[in-house]
């Protein structure tokens, strides 16, 4: 059997996991050479301001900053979908990851979702979000077969969480400080332990921002470790002008390596991440997209009204 990154358990829930994630190129270090994963840029609203984020190109938390995708609605990512996988027979993961949230607009996600189902019982699905959301849909993307799912975690500790995000947008409402942070973490801690305990794989991305979050964040793979996290995959600051970090110092390699180093006690690593763009397609790292779709349409992801 390919296994996932690192774990070497041997418990029955572990090898189903295992099985579950052995064509995933990001949840398994094996797999990454071998399966190609697909993303469609159908969700570009976001529900947050992360302060390292300028909305004008694809969320930083699961995309490489300083690229504007295309957005495509439900029917085109469809139609794209069918395309690709014609031309990439090693196709497994369909992925939504921005570029804004993509549980802030469900309302292209979903559909985008349940298309791709109807024509292909088999491909897998991936999802990455801030997590703010995640209570609400987490039945909804267990019952449509999203099995792999990616919360950006920055802070486990509300004071820590409220230096990192400007403002909070939920239900109507905006938020900001401690309050902001307090709702944001329980959204999120909430969300994680319900799907681990109904069979999701779950991982944990955070980006380690010197001098606020890094010395925290053996804490927060403590506390995901509890929550039954399968990985986690720590990213650099990268300061995007524009945004509130915009003068931040960018986490160094080395600094990066020895948390990676220090939290493998506790959860597994991703080390081979490659902070793809929302609309990559093919192999981590060899990205397909412009000799399968050409330039595209490029256009900015609208900044959300509210924020
Ligand atoms: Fe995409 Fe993310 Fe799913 Fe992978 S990417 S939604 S888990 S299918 Fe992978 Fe790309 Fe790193 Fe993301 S290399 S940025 S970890
Ligand atoms: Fe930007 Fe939203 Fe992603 Fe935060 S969650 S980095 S605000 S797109």
């Amino acid at each position: 059997m390919e296994n996932t990154c690192v774990c070497t358990s041997k418990q029955q829930s572990c090898l189903q996991e295992k099985d579950k994630s052995s064509k995933h190129p990001c949840f398994s270090l094996a797999a990454h050479k071998k399966y190609a994963r697909m993303h469609l840029p159908v969700a570009p609203a976001c529900n947050l301001s992360c302060n390292y984020c300028n909305r004008k190109f694809d969320c930083p938390h699961e995309s490489r900053p300083g690229v504007s995708s295309e957005i495509l609605s439900p029917r085109q990512a469809y139609e794209r979908f069918l395309y690709v996988r014609e031309r990439i027979p090693n196709l497994s993961v369909v992925g939504i990851a921005g570029p804004g949230d993509a549980l802030a607009d469900w309302k292209n996600t979903r559909p985008t979702l349940e298309m791709i189902r109807e024509a292909d019982p088999d491909v897998a699905f991936c999802l990455s979000t801030n997590g703010l959301l995640l209570p609400q849909y987490a039945n909804e993307l267990l019952a449509l077969g999203v099995e792999h799912i990616t919360v950006t975690v920055n802070a486990v500790d509300p004071a820590i969480t409220a230096e990192i995000y400007r403002l909070i947008n939920f239900d109507g409402q905006q938020y900001r400080g401690l309050e902001a942070a307090k709702l944001l973490l329980h959204k999120q801690l909430q969300g994680i332990g319900w799907l681990t305990r109904h069979g999701a794989v779950i991982k944990v991305n955070t980006v380690m921002i010197t001098g606020i979050n890094d010395q925290h964040i053996p804490e927060i793979s403590k506390t995901m470790k509890t929550l039954g996290v399968t990985i986690s995959n720590i990213v650099p600051l990268i300061p995007v002008q524009g945004s509130a970090f915009a003068n931040w110092p960018q986490t160094s390699m080395p600094e990066l390596l020895a948390m990676r180093e220090r939290c493998q006690a506790d959860l597994p690593q991703m080390r081979h991440c490659r902070q793809c763009r929302a609309d990559a397609i093919g192999l981590l790292g060899e990205d397909k997209r412009l000799e399968l779709i050409g330039g595209g349409k490029l256009v900015s992801a609208p900044a959300q009204e509210a924020i």
